[in-house]
């Protein structure tokens, strides 16, 4: 990858002008794309896309349709935009990577969504340790076309910072593993049986299978509290998916004042990856197998 992106000085918002290192923006270099990052491009979207019909929701399906993604090319952030800002006012930024939480969550909190501006080599395809173009591109952004989606996303920024300004480092982990249980590697009901909506699954082909196929791992029904008291790991398949009813009951999750649940949760044991609780609603008990023995997130 020759490219070198521009850093973007500011950027300005309702809450005033922000200084790109504390943004982190880059715009994207599409010009100095290769060939070959086309191509990654072309390939990942192209086997994805015969995998996901039956398995990812429909209003994933639909709204990539609707951004026009197609293999031909890396997507331009500035074209996805103009249908983004339509249909729910959310804005792509470029960023280098991942991002320090409080960033993160300011961003979300305007509904500005970073995407890392760089896309993995051919030689990383079936697995890339920190997400890359196509994970955010391919896997995060076409659910910010769903209204209900997009208010969870700038809800759950909101409630980050809240997190960050009241509650401390226990809330912000607390938090941190109700997005990795939803925004990442989250399932949802639909009338034909679970379908996925995790960025984390969609843009894998091995857990696009393993999370709905797989026997091993638990498949339990949200519930906010119980997410958040449970322990992951990031690098291995989830030994747990929770299953929402609809993206109305995520949102809904997150319209509750949240001051008394922090102290409940940090007050509560926290659950292993792979347990099962008494109270769990259980759409499947896993089998385990294949999981190293022991070995717990
Ligand atoms: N930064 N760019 C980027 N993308 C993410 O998805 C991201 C992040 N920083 C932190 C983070 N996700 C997680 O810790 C969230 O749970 C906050
Ligand atoms: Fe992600």
């Amino acid at each position: 990858m020759n490219a070198q992106p521009r850093r973007v000085e500011n950027i300005a918002t309702d809450r005033g002008v922000i200084p790109q290192y504390a943004t982190g923006v880059v715009e994207q270099p599409w010009s100095a794309y290769s060939a070959a990052d086309h191509q990654v491009w072309a390939t990942l979207f192209q086997r994805q896309r015969a995998l996901l019909p039956g398995r990812a929701c429909s209003a994933f399906l639909d709204a990539q349709h609707a951004l026009g993604m197609t293999p031909d090319a890396i997507p331009r952030f500035d074209q996805l935009n103009r249908h983004l800002r339509a249909a729910t006012g959310w804005q792509l930024i470029g960023v280098e990577g991942l991002l320090p939480e409080t960033v993160f969550f300011e961003h979300l909190a305007q509904r500005r969504f970073p995407v890392t501006w760089w896309i993995r080599r051919a030689d990383q395809l079936d697995y890339i340790a920190e997400p890359d173009l196509f994970h955010d591109l391919f896997g995060h952004v076409p659910l910010l076309m769903n209204p209900v989606f997009a208010d969870y996303m700038q809800a759950y920024g909101q409630g980050g910072l809240r997190a960050q300004r009241e509650f401390g480092a226990e809330a912000l982990l607390n938090l941190t593993r109700l997005y990795w249980y939803t925004v990442e590697f989250g399932l949802m009901r639909e009338p034909d049986g679970l379908r996925i909506y995790g960025a984390g699954i969609v843009s894998s082909k091995g857990e696009s299978i393993y999370s709905l196929a797989s026997p091993a791992p638990n498949r339990i029904g949200f519930d906010l509290e119980r997410v958040m008291r449970t322990r992951y790991r990031i690098d291995s398949y989830q030994k747990t998916y929770f299953v929402i009813d609809s993206f109305e009951q995520l949102f809904a999750a997150t319209q509750q004042d949240f001051a008394p649940i922090y102290p409940r949760v940090a007050g509560a044991e926290s659950v292993p990856a792979g347990g099962v609780l008494p109270g769990d609603r259980v759409h499947h008990r896993g089998t385990r197998e294949g999981w190293p023995e022991g070995a717990d997130a």
